[in-house]
């Protein structure tokens, strides 16, 4: 069943990662102005316009950003930021790996266009998709992919 059509609720994982607490009180000439707080509230009501419900988090740590996946098995899917640990963290990859649920990872700024070490996300094997350099819209985007995978999967 496609989301939006009845049946059991679709829900997904909005899944920040370090500092991205901060977006849009520091670094605007990165990040942009829009607060981490907007970002939620803007993928919120694109979700509930497309009929899936999306449930916030955001951990500074990479345990929390690991349990965050893992409980995100019992949804339809995660939209994840992973800041900082996109280039280091086999954890978090793993962690997706295990969930069997589809993930599509998003970056606001480019990360291909900044320091090398940025250029690699050790997640990108591992997801359904992944964009970046949109700014905070790439978000919403990252949503509808997101949405579209978790359709492609239902039966019918
Ligand atoms: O472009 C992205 O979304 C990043 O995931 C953001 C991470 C960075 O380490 C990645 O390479 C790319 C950093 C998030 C830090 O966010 C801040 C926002 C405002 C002020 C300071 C940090």
């Amino acid at each position: 069943m496609a989301p939006g059509e009845g049946g059991t609720v679709t829900t997904v994982l909005l899944l920040n990662g370090p500092n991205l607490n901060l977006l849009g009180l520091r670094n605007p000439e990165v990040y942009g102005s829009t607060t981490l707080a907007d970002v939620e509230q803007a993928v919120t009501n694109l979700g509930a316009s497309l009929g899936v419900e999306v449930r916030a988090a955001q951990s500074n740590s990479e345990g929390g950003m690991v349990d965050h996946v893992h409980e995100a098995r019992h949804l339809d899917g995660i939209v994840i930021n992973p800041g900082a640990y996109a280039h280091t963290s086999y954890a978090i990859r793993d962690a997706i790996e295990a969930v069997p649920v589809p993930c599509v990872e998003v970056h606001i700024s480019n990360i291909h266009a900044r320091e090398e070490f940025r250029h690699t996300s050790v997640l990108s094997p591992v997801v359904d998709g992944f964009i970046c350099g949109c700014g905070v819209f790439g978000y919403e985007l990252a949503l509808r992919a997101l949405v579209q995978r978790i359709a492609e999967r239902s039966p019918g």
